[in-house]
């Protein structure tokens, strides 16, 4: 690498402060579900320490989203935070991110109408903001499976559900989380609330863009009155489609959101830039605009390579810069961006289920 590339490469490289924590460069390592919890507990275990702890170099590490109750839950495999065993799971993953250097934020999760009866409590239905079903699969142990009907949930459940996040933000502390981030993306509960196409309520949950923000809003101030400020984050998608998830206008509800929650001092937020793991330019939104109504950090998603990363943090686009896939490949990202050396591809086979393999198994540099 030529000097003035590696320069350029710096700002990757360089250190941010992310509320009171100090990220030893600006890369993210994005939530992955992989779906290899301990089977009857769904707690962490050793083999999931060791995963994290490979890729203890990124700035940081967000969890792999991890259900705050077994109602909040839409594939199998997938860890909670809700039971003493899933708290001491994660104390050992937290542990072994540390002993590296690390740092770990949790992400908390409720799947609302992603899931499927057979995951849910007595089999019942999944619940949601309405009763429409989503045009979309599931993983269970018998393989994919369309998502079940849910039913809407009443007015007089909400505040139940606000406050199992506020537990399970507490549980977070205990397990030794350096932070939280709120699920808000992806087409889940948080989102199936804010997006028109999913919630048709009348109540005050629903209609006006102030209604349909309340509950995203309601999750984030639970979990403030857990966390410090400087320590909450939480994940957006505004024009994903990600599980059937669709807004009619989302600049009108999504600036009020992140306006919102920059009045509230949230650390950053994270947002999904385009489809869910496809293309960025799916639909078109104001992106860069959005950053500026926040006054915190702003970590971006989707799509990246090590050039357009450089190209986006040394225009101000972006504050940090979340990877997905090429973190489950790459243990020692990090290291190879520096570097610019070649990436292993990921192995979509492996993504969910299964043991080391295509797990922690994926060479860093220098292994034989
Ligand atoms: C892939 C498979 C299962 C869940 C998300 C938590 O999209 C997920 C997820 C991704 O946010």
């Amino acid at each position: 690498m030529t000097t003035a590339a590696a320069a350029e490469a710096d700002i990757l490289f360089s250190p941010f402060e992310l509320g009171y924590l100090r990220l030893p460069n600006r890369i993210v390592m994005a939530p992955l579900t992989r779906s290899r919890a301990t089977k009857d507990t769904l707690a962490p275990n050793d083999l999931n320490a060791e995963y994290y702890a490979q890729r203890a170099s990124a700035g940081l590490i967000i969890s792999e989203a991890t259900q705050i109750t077994q109602e909040g839950q839409g594939y199998v495999w997938t860890p909670g935070i809700y039971s003493e065993a899933q708290v001491e799971g994660w104390r050992k993953v937290t542990n072994a991110v540390h002993a590296e250097g690390g740092l770990i934020f949790i992400q908390l999760w409720h799947v609302g109408r992603v899931s499927h009866v057979s995951l849910q409590p007595g089999g019942g239905a999944p619940v949601a903001p309405s009763a429409i079903p989503a045009k979309t699969q599931t993983f269970l142990a018998s393989g994919r499976a369309d998502v079940s009907t849910p039913r809407a949930l009443r007015l007089d459940e909400i505040p139940r559900i606000i406050a199992e996040y506020k537990t399970a933000a507490e549980n977070a502390k205990r397990a030794g989380f350096d932070g939280v981030e709120i699920h808000g993306a992806n087409g889940y509960l948080i989102d199936q609330f804010l997006k028109d196409g999913t919630n048709k309520r009348t109540d005050s949950y629903g209609g006006p863009i102030e209604n349909r923000i309340r509950f995203a809003l309601e999750v984030t101030d639970a979990v403030l009155s857990v966390w410090d400020k400087a320590r909450v984050g939480i994940r957006l998608s505004p024009v994903s489609p990600a599980n059937d998830a669709l807004d009619s206008d989302p600049a009108k509800v999504f600036f009020p959101l992140v306006e919102a929650l920059s009045r509230r001092g949230l650390a950053y937020i994270h947002v999904i830039e385009g489809a869910t793991g496809g293309p960025r330019d799916i639909a078109p939104f104001d992106f860069v605009g959005l950053h500026k109504a926040f006054r915190g950090a702003y970590i971006a998603n989707n799509a990246y390579t090590r050039e357009l990363a450089i190209e986006t943090l040394q225009a101000g686009r972006a504050d940090l810069i979340a990877f997905g896939k090429l973190f489950i490949s790459n243990p020692d990202l990090v290291e190879r961006l520096r570097e610019n050396a070649p990436l292993n591809a990921p192995h979509l086979e492996t993504f969910y289920g299964g043991d080391a393999l295509g797990y922690t198994d994926y060479p860093a540099l220098g292994d034989a």
